[in-house]
Protein backbone atom coordinates (compact mmCIF):
# COMPACT_ATOMS: atom_id res chain seq x y z
CA UNK A 1 0.00 0.00 0.00
CA UNK A 2 2.64 2.41 0.83
CA UNK A 3 4.76 1.41 -1.38
CA UNK A 4 1.75 2.03 -4.12
CA UNK A 5 1.28 5.53 -2.98
CA UNK A 6 4.94 6.86 -3.37
CA UNK A 7 4.67 5.31 -7.00
CA UNK A 8 1.76 7.51 -7.80
CA UNK A 9 3.42 10.18 -5.98
CA UNK A 10 6.50 9.52 -8.24
CA UNK A 11 4.23 9.53 -11.03
CA UNK A 12 2.48 12.46 -10.40
CA UNK A 13 5.72 14.58 -9.68
CA UNK A 14 6.94 13.49 -13.40
CA UNK A 15 4.20 14.45 -15.04
CA UNK A 16 4.41 18.21 -12.79
CA UNK A 17 7.77 18.45 -14.05
CA UNK A 18 6.77 17.84 -17.82
CA UNK A 19 3.70 19.93 -17.93
CA UNK A 20 5.98 23.06 -17.03
CA UNK A 21 8.54 22.27 -19.20
CA UNK A 22 5.46 22.44 -21.78
CA UNK A 23 4.55 25.72 -20.41
CA UNK A 24 7.59 27.41 -20.03
CA UNK A 25 8.52 26.22 -23.78
CA UNK A 26 5.64 27.28 -25.72
CA UNK A 27 5.54 30.29 -23.81
CA UNK A 28 9.06 31.44 -24.17
CA UNK A 29 8.93 33.04 -27.77
CA UNK A 30 5.60 34.59 -26.97
CA UNK A 31 6.73 37.00 -24.68
CA UNK A 32 9.07 38.35 -26.89
CA UNK A 33 6.64 39.20 -29.38
CA UNK A 34 5.50 42.63 -29.89
CA UNK A 35 1.94 43.40 -31.46
CA UNK A 36 0.21 46.55 -32.28
CA UNK A 37 -3.58 47.74 -33.07
CA UNK A 38 -3.48 50.46 -35.98
CA UNK A 39 -6.25 53.12 -35.61
CA UNK A 40 -7.12 55.83 -38.15
CA UNK A 41 -6.16 59.03 -37.87
CA UNK A 42 -7.09 62.44 -39.81
CA UNK A 43 -10.54 60.79 -40.31
CA UNK A 44 -9.71 57.88 -42.05
CA UNK A 45 -11.35 54.93 -41.60
CA UNK A 46 -8.37 52.44 -41.92
CA UNK A 47 -7.53 50.40 -39.11
CA UNK A 48 -5.04 47.86 -38.81
CA UNK A 49 -2.50 45.21 -36.69
CA UNK A 50 1.30 44.96 -36.69
CA UNK A 51 3.54 42.09 -35.21
CA UNK A 52 6.94 42.35 -34.27
CA UNK A 53 8.94 39.45 -33.62
CA UNK A 54 12.84 38.51 -33.14
CA UNK A 55 14.93 36.94 -36.20
CA UNK A 56 16.17 33.33 -36.06
CA UNK A 57 19.27 34.49 -35.85
CA UNK A 58 18.22 37.40 -33.09
CA UNK A 59 20.05 40.32 -35.12
CA UNK A 60 16.56 41.81 -36.25
CA UNK A 61 13.07 42.07 -35.91
CA UNK A 62 10.60 41.06 -38.40
CA UNK A 63 7.81 42.95 -38.54
CA UNK A 64 4.18 42.22 -40.58
CA UNK A 65 1.43 44.85 -41.08
CA UNK A 66 -2.03 44.74 -42.29
CA UNK A 67 -4.65 47.40 -42.97
CA UNK A 68 -8.21 47.08 -43.99
CA UNK A 69 -10.82 49.82 -44.69
CA UNK A 70 -8.21 52.20 -46.54
CA UNK A 71 -8.57 53.54 -50.14
CA UNK A 72 -8.21 51.03 -52.96
CA UNK A 73 -5.20 51.92 -55.13
CA UNK A 74 -3.22 53.92 -52.21
CA UNK A 75 0.29 53.62 -51.75
CA UNK A 76 1.35 53.87 -48.10
CA UNK A 77 4.41 53.57 -47.20
CA UNK A 78 5.24 52.41 -43.31
CA UNK A 79 7.98 52.34 -40.55
CA UNK A 80 8.49 50.80 -37.00
CA UNK A 81 9.34 54.44 -35.46
CA UNK A 82 11.04 54.86 -31.94
CA UNK A 83 8.35 56.46 -29.27
CA UNK A 84 5.19 56.60 -29.38
CA UNK A 85 1.80 57.51 -31.66
CA UNK A 86 1.74 60.48 -29.33
CA UNK A 87 4.91 61.03 -29.10
CA UNK A 88 7.00 60.73 -32.50
CA UNK A 89 10.36 59.61 -33.00
CA UNK A 90 12.90 58.42 -36.08
CA UNK A 91 12.66 55.37 -37.72
CA UNK A 92 13.82 52.51 -36.65
CA UNK A 93 16.49 50.03 -37.98
CA UNK A 94 16.84 52.38 -41.59
CA UNK A 95 13.72 53.09 -44.17
CA UNK A 96 15.31 50.43 -46.69
CA UNK A 97 13.59 47.83 -44.91
CA UNK A 98 10.55 48.74 -45.17
CA UNK A 99 8.70 48.00 -48.74
CA UNK A 100 5.26 50.47 -48.98
CA UNK A 101 1.59 48.78 -48.92
CA UNK A 102 -0.18 48.29 -51.71
CA UNK A 103 -4.21 48.78 -50.97
CA UNK A 104 -5.93 46.44 -53.23
CA UNK A 105 -9.58 46.89 -54.52
CA UNK A 106 -11.09 46.40 -51.30
CA UNK A 107 -9.23 48.31 -49.30
CA UNK A 108 -7.48 45.96 -47.68
CA UNK A 109 -3.77 45.73 -47.85
CA UNK A 110 -0.14 44.07 -45.75
CA UNK A 111 3.77 43.92 -45.49
CA UNK A 112 6.40 42.29 -44.33
CA UNK A 113 9.93 44.29 -43.20
CA UNK A 114 13.06 42.13 -42.13
CA UNK A 115 14.57 45.16 -39.69
CA UNK A 116 17.95 45.08 -38.98
CA UNK A 117 18.21 46.29 -35.71
CA UNK A 118 16.38 44.73 -32.71
CA UNK A 119 14.27 46.10 -30.15
CA UNK A 120 15.98 47.84 -26.71
CA UNK A 121 13.85 47.26 -23.17
CA UNK A 122 14.31 50.73 -22.75
CA UNK A 123 12.70 52.18 -25.93
CA UNK A 124 8.94 52.21 -27.14
CA UNK A 125 8.29 51.36 -30.54
CA UNK A 126 5.12 52.31 -32.86
CA UNK A 127 4.09 51.35 -36.05
CA UNK A 128 3.24 54.63 -38.61
CA UNK A 129 1.52 54.45 -41.95
CA UNK A 130 1.78 57.15 -44.18
CA UNK A 131 0.08 58.91 -46.98
CA UNK A 132 2.11 58.94 -49.19
CA UNK A 133 5.59 59.01 -50.75
CA UNK A 134 5.06 62.85 -51.38
CA UNK A 135 2.89 63.33 -48.23
CA UNK A 136 5.27 61.90 -45.50
CA UNK A 137 3.88 64.10 -42.65
CA UNK A 138 0.19 63.20 -42.77
CA UNK A 139 0.01 59.63 -40.54
CA UNK A 140 -3.19 57.96 -41.47
CA UNK A 141 -2.99 54.96 -39.01
CA UNK A 142 -1.03 54.68 -36.10
CA UNK A 143 -0.63 52.02 -33.36
CA UNK A 144 1.78 51.46 -30.28
CA UNK A 145 3.64 48.14 -30.40
CA UNK A 146 3.62 46.45 -26.88
CA UNK A 147 4.83 43.06 -25.72
CA UNK A 148 2.29 40.52 -25.34
CU1 LIG B 1 7.62 56.39 -40.92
Amino acid sequence: MTRHLRRSALALAALSLATVCAASLSASPRLRDWTATLTGREGRKVAGTATAVPTADGKGVEVSVQLTGDTPGATRPWHVHVGSCAKSGGVFGGGRAYTPIAIDAKGNGSAKATVPAVFADTSTYYVNIHDAAAAMSIIVACGDLTKR
